[in-house]
Formats: C-alpha cells, structure tokens, sequence
C-alpha cells in the first residue's frame, strides 16, 4: 500500500470514528449552501478540520481541496480531495448511508482514493493500477450486464431547476433499467459498483470531493467512468458502469438530453 493511501485511510477513519461517536439528531445545527435543501452540520466542519490538520501535519504543503472549506495555498503537485461527510442528508436524518472520502491527487491524477462507510463498518480503497480493495477483498465491478436487467443509481442535485429535469431523466431510464436507486451518497453509489452492488451509476452535478476518491475505486474495479459525448467526467455530467452497460446507459442518457437546464 502507498504512504498516500495509508495515510488517507488512516485518517478517513479517524473521522469516521469521531462522526460516529457524535453522530446528530435533527435538533443538530444545520445551515444552508446553495439552496434551502443543501445542508451543511456543524459535524461536516468538525470532520473536515480534522482531516484538513491531520493532512497538514503529515505533508505541510500539499494543497487540500475541501467540500466545507474550499482550496487553500499550496505549492506542491500533490492535492487531497475531501469530503468530510458524503450524504450529508442521511447523517443529519440518522439513516446509515454517508461516508467520509479522502483522495489524492498527484499532478492531476488521482492515485489513491478511501471511501470510509463507519455505519457499516466498510472501508474501501483504491491506488492507481493496484485494483480497488474492500478490507482484504478485491473488487470487481458487475459485467455482462444489458442495461434491461441493470441495477441504476443515481441521484438529485439541489437546484430546483435541474431537479425538474433530473425528474423527467429518471422516468424516462426507469422502464428501461431493472429498477433505480438513490441511496443519498455519490461515493456510496460508486462504492456499491464496484462491489457489484449496484450495476451502474449516473448523475449531474456532483463535485469533485463526492467522485474523487470513489471514482478511481469505480475504474479499478473495472468500470468506466466519463461524462457525455467523449468528455471526462467532470461536475457536469457521470456516468459509471462496466464497459458494454456503459455505452448502453450513455447512449439513452444522450437522447435524454441530461445536462439542459429547462
Ligand atoms: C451529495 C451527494 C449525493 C448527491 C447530492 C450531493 P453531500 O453530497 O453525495 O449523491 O445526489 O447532490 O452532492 O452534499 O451529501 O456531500
């Protein structure tokens, strides 16, 4: 294992142990972000603060990317790429799907990715080209699936707008697909693909603290990963599934038309 990736577990379960041990009730205090459904607890900042010192002290210098606090300075070619709680919504409703996700990015590329799921007791990891890993468990994402008998995740954005059309896209893939999930958590969603939990994956607005990590233990579990029409995936569009499902579920997705905003 890497010291990146040794480092980043360490760390994302060091979190997971202080969010479990001080898990919320609704009566926690919340604020909004970029709507009145985007919460943020005072628990996602503790978390981040945590990983954000404990990256600090080990590699002074790197820069840190953060749901909850943004970039700060830093010279190095090395980033991490967190999000303290991923699935903020179940955490703060007390259902068990949320995740603390650390990935490190070097010159661009992400090379080692943990997504850590306390409520199960899962930690799963990744590096570059070493496979993805569930404890001692290597992962190998569901294939020879036809998009007519496969299991779908997605999920919903917070704008109002791009919810109305997220809405339309979901009626349409549902009578398609065996059936949809939104478990509440992109890095959970990405994490079930690559233990063959669910069969695919698709979303629009995600960001790169909910992907980052997952995504590289998505491809190393065999999946492919890219937005539309030849691009990478970015905030603007994910799509994720074993090669063959992959081109199926892009290809409806296109006639859909995801990414419009009306
Ligand atoms: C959430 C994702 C979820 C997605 C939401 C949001 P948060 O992250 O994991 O799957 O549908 O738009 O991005 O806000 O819980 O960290």
């Amino acid at each position: 294992m890497s010291d990146f990736l040794r480092l980043a577990e360490d760390i994302a379960r060091e979190a997971g142990d202080m969010l479990l041990a001080k898990r919320p009730t609704m009566s926690e205090e919340i604020e909004t972000k970029s709507s009145p459904t985007d919460v943020v607890t005072a628990l996602d900042t503790a978390s981040e603060e945590l990983i954000r010192e404990r990256i600090q002290a080990a590699r002074p210098g790197d820069r840190i990317l953060g749901e909850e606090g943004g970039e700060g300075p830093g010279e190095s070619d090395v980033r991490w790429i967190v999000d303290p709680i991923d699935g903020t919504v179940n955490f703060l409703y007390g259902l068990p799907e949320w995740a603390v996700s650390i990935a490190v990015e070097v010159g661009g590329r992400v090379v080692a990715g943990v997504v850590n799921i306390p409520t199960r007791g899962e930690v799963y990891t990744a590096a570059l080209g070493e496979g993805a890993w569930l404890g001692g468990r290597r992962l190998h994402c569901n294939t020879g699936v036809p998009l007519a008998q496969a299991l779908v995740a997605t999920g919903f954005g917070y704008g109002v707008a791009r919810r109305a059309v997220q809405g339309q896209v979901v009626a349409a893939v549902l009578p398609r697909v065996r059936d949809i999930r939104r478990g509440g958590s992109c890095a959970i969603d990405m994490c079930s693909l690559a233990a063959g939990r669910v069969d695919a994956y698709y979303e629009r607005g995600i960001n790169p603290w909910d992907y980052a990590a997952a995504g590289l233990i998505a491809t190393e579990s065999g999946a492919r990963l890219a937005g539309l029409r030849g691009k990478p995936v970015s905030p603007e569009f994910a799509v994720c599934a074993a090669p063959g499902l992959f081109e199926e579920l892009h290809d409806l997705l296109v006639t859909l038309d995801p990414e419009r905003d009306a």
